[in-house]
This record gives structure tokens, sequence and C-alpha cells, in this order.
């Protein structure tokens, strides 16, 4: 099978490839892509390295699966041109994410969504991914009326402007700002651009997104704030459930749902943190305890790997289920 990585010089891009080739993909043929000014360049691929072609050569080879991590603009123009031709595309871009008819995909929630002939699917947000991998066997047994929820985002997520920006001001260099103010020794409450309702697109992406993978019906606000973290980002989330729950049933069921790490053992400082979860492909989750504010109400910490099931990973396993189901 002939697969195309499409912005494979980038940060998502870069983690893509390495994904496809620790989940077995070597055995395929890749095709390393990125715009014209990259062409020529060179990328690592298993034990080899692989030369980066363009857009048009890259339609041109017709590969029958594509992940692109290229920006919106790239995944509006050119996705429909290889769906066209029967590829299917897996778009990590926000440019089809909310369209009708475009599914929106988390293998473990939604993977039943893929079809033959549906040729563009969409990688939700990673913020949104790692809240609703958490979320979804929740609302399924109890039933969720509310989420509040803030964010802790790692800077991997704006791109290596933005790491590049926090090692200048941890050496006191100046240099290209990829945010607004320093992050260094910060908190930045501005992930994305602000919209005229006062949230920030990546606020209102939780929502959306969350209403079109999981249920419209609940009440969802968000709060995403970017901190000079590498690893991962990091989430509070309280809910508010329809029916009462006891915690140790909450906890098994998410100790037992796939692609969840459960660790919550305070009497041993056991808590997810971004540090520890950089790299891996688990959704760790803990902090798990009644909100004793309310009734029927929790609040639990979120913590993953933005690159990776935040991002790459979960376009990856979209490309397993693909073949799976024999789709591909
Ligand atoms: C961010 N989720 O963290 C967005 C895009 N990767 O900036």
């Amino acid at each position: 099978m002939k697969i195309a990585v499409v912005g494979a010089t980038g940060m998502v891009g870069q983690v893509m490839l390495q994904v496809l080739h620790e989940r077995g993909f070597e055995n395929h043929e890749i095709l390393p892509v990125a715009s014209d000014k990259s062409k020529g360049k060179e990328v690592a691929f298993a034990d080899k390295k692989l030369k980066v072609i363009g857009l048009k050569d890259a339609l041109e080879a017709k590969p029958d699966m594509a992940l692109f991590s290229a920006g919106g603009g790239t995944s509006l123009e050119w996705a429909p041109k290889f769906a066209e031709q029967g590829c299917y595309v897996i778009d990590n871009s926000s440019a089809w994410r909310m369209e009708e008819g475009i599914p929106l995909v988390v293998p473990e929630i939604n993977g039943d969504l893929l079809e033959k002939g549906k040729y563009i699917i969409a990688n939700p947000n990673c913020s949104t991914i790692q809240m609703l991998m958490v979320l979804a066997p929740l609302h399924r047994k109890y039933g969720i009326d509310r989420v509040v929820v803030s964010t802790y985002q790692s800077i991997t997520g704006t791109g290596v402007k933005a790491v590049q920006q926090l090692e200048n001001e941890k050496q006191g260099l100046s240099g290209e700002m990829a945010y607004p103010y320093p992050i260094h020794e910060n908190a930045l409450p501005h992930c994305d651009v602000f919209m005229e309702n006062g949230y920030t697109k990546e606020e209102m992406k939780l929502v959306n997104e969350t209403h079109k993978i999981l249920d419209p019906t609940i009440a969802v606000t968000a709060t995403a704030v970017r901190i000079p973290v590498k690893g991962g980002h990091s989430e509070s989330v309280n809910l508010e459930f329809k029916s009462e729950y006891q915690i140790s049933d909450l906890k098994r069921l998410l100790a037992e749902s796939p692609g969840i790490s459960l660790q919550d053992n305070t009497d041993v400082n056991q808590y997810p943190m971004p540090r520890y979860a950089e790299g891996k492909d688990e959704v760790f989750v803990g902090r798990i305890r009644r909100d004793l504010s309310k009734v029927n109400a929790l609040n639990l910490w979120i913590v993953a790997d933005n690159l990776r099931k935040g991002a790459a990973t979960n376009a990856v396993q979209i490309a397993e289920m693909l073949q799976e189901k024999g789709i591909v």
C-alpha cells in the first residue's frame, strides 16, 4: 500500500512517520510530502532516509491513503484532489472537522463512522481527543449533562517557533515570537485566535467537536491556556452526570477502557503529568474525586502527549481501522 504523509517535515508529520514505523507500516511505500521549498530534503523513516516530494508528484503517485498535517489551507485545496482519485485522506487540520458528512473520528469512540467512499476523514483537535477518550465511557454509563474544562497546553501544539521562543527566553536570548508575550515563567489564556463571543477558536473546538463526536445536548464550556511545557496537554475537567455514581465503579470503568491509563493514588503522589506522558500513546487520568459542591458531579485530571494520541497516533489508528474494515 502507498501512504502519503503531507506535512512530513513538520512536528506532527515527523511523529506520524515515527508512529507509522512503530506500528508496522515500514513494509508499505511511504511518500513524505511537503511544500515545494522542502522538496528534495530527506526525512528518516524506519532505517531509511526518504526524499521529500511535492504535492503534485504525490497526487500523481496515486497513494491509497494520505495523512495530512500541513495546515487548513493545504487541506482545503488538496484533500479533495486526493479524494477524487480514491485516496482516503486523514486530515489533522481543522478545515473539515465540522463539515456535514465528514466523519470526525476517535477510533475508540466512533470508528464505526468509517465507511467505503467517505474519502475525507477529520482528525479531531488534540485537546478534544484526550478529553473525549475519558468522557465517552463515562457518558455511555452515567450520561453527562455538563462539562467545564480548563486546559494547560504544551507549546508543541503551536509548533517549532514556540519551542524555540521558550528556549530563547530560558537563555535570555531574543528571537522570533510565536506568542504575543513571553511564555517562559508565564501562562497565556490564549490558544489560537479570539472570536467575537470572547472565546478562542481552541475553546470553541472543545465545545463544537464534543457535540459532533459525543452528544450535541451536553453543555460544554472551556478555557484554554498555554503553559511552558513540551510533554503534552493537561486538562482539569468538571463533569455533571444525569445519574449517581460510585467512585470505585467509575474508576474501574476508566481503567478498563481501551487507550486509558489510570494514574490515581494520592497516597503515593500518583497522578498524570505531561513530563511523563511525552512519547506515550495512552490518555492518562487521575485526581478523580467527587465534586463536593454539587450532587452527581465529579472532578478529574487528564494528560496526553498532544503530538501522539492528540494527533499522529490517532490518525495512524484511523489508517489501521480503514485496513481492518477492508475499506482500504
Ligand atoms: C494547539 N490544539 O495546541 C492546537 C493545535 N495543535 O495549539
